[in-house]
């Protein structure tokens, strides 16, 4: 409804997520007056847990209020409300479409280059992850548990990432990863494969910046959960000459500020300061 002011409505607040995200430092630089972004002058960014987010927003889809959230794919939440969608971003700051990306420290590749080989082949769908990330939405279950699972029922795409891999012998791999649902998804799955294979596998959830400076310190071996080129832009910039870059294990991610369709605004540029 053109004729309803959304902006006074939903109170100049936009539902974000955690300190720290990419997303968060994102959706701060467009408030903060990055040019082409006035409309969003004087506007809160309020960043409750990733959960209480989508408390929030499934509330308001309920009772039809409007809601301005920060959102991502892949995640169920798309999958379970289908009446969402991304406001348009015409200058871009949330970027286009982009990948999820692996790195790994210096060094990994030959202290232990059968992980490495098969950390560097592991690559799958967006529809993969949102499988894993909805059915453990729907049914309670531990991502970790479903993610193991996942494993096990889908073995011609693993016998993929394992081709030319020898067994491991216990050997240790440190993962960092983060810990949004997309994220303990893929770690979930590539522990249990490299577990599967003989490797000693810790997967451990940081704070997106400490994921870039672990990798980059070698505290941790290796991730799955770059968010490249545009959300962990700043991040992967400040190690990008400490890091070894292992390319994709996902296309088709995305960012921006999510409405339900019922709201009929189009664009970022539709708000008011
Ligand atoms: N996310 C999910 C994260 C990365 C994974 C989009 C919320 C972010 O840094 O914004």
């Amino acid at each position: 409804d053109k004729d309803i002011n959304y902006s006074e409505a939903v109170d100049y607040t936009i539902i974000g997520i955690e300190p720290g995200a990419g997303i968060t430092v994102t959706t701060e630089r467009a408030i903060d007056q990055e040019e082409g972004y006035e409309s969003l002058a004087g506007w809160n960014l309020e960043q409750p847990s990733t959960t209480a987010m989508v408390t929030e927003l499934e509330a308001a889809i309920a009772d039809e209020e409007p809601i301005i959230v920060t959102g991502w794919n892949p995640h169920w939440k798309f999958a379970q409300f289908p009446d969402l969608k991304y406001l348009d971003d015409p200058k871009g700051i949330y970027g286009e479409a982009e990948n999820i990306e692996t790195l790994a420290r210096q060094g990994f590749e030959e202290d232990n280059p059968e992980a490495f080989k098969l950390i560097e082949q592991f690559y799958w769908d967006v529809e993969d992850m949102e499988d894993i990330m909805y059915e453990s939405s729907e049914t309670g279950e531990d991502i970790d548990d479903v993610a193991r699972q996942w494993v096990e029922d889908n073995q011609d795409q693993v016998s993929e990432w394992i081709e030319g891999v020898e067994e491991g012998n216990g050997e240790e791999v440190e993962i960092v990863s983060t810990p949004w649902d997309s994220e303990r998804a893929s770690s979930g799955v590539l522990a249990a494969v490299l577990e599967e294979h003989g490797f000693d596998v810790t997967v451990t959830p940081v704070d997106v910046a400490v994921v870039f400076e672990s990798i980059a310190n070698g505290d941790g071996d290796a991730t799955v959960a770059a968010w490249l080129p545009f959300t962990h832009a700043d991040f992967y910039e400040s190690v990008e000459d400490d890091v070894v870059h292992l390319g994709a294990n996902l296309e088709g991610a995305k960012i921006g500020l999510v409405v339900p369709e019922y709201m009929g605004i189009d664009s970022i540029e539709d708000l008011e300061p």
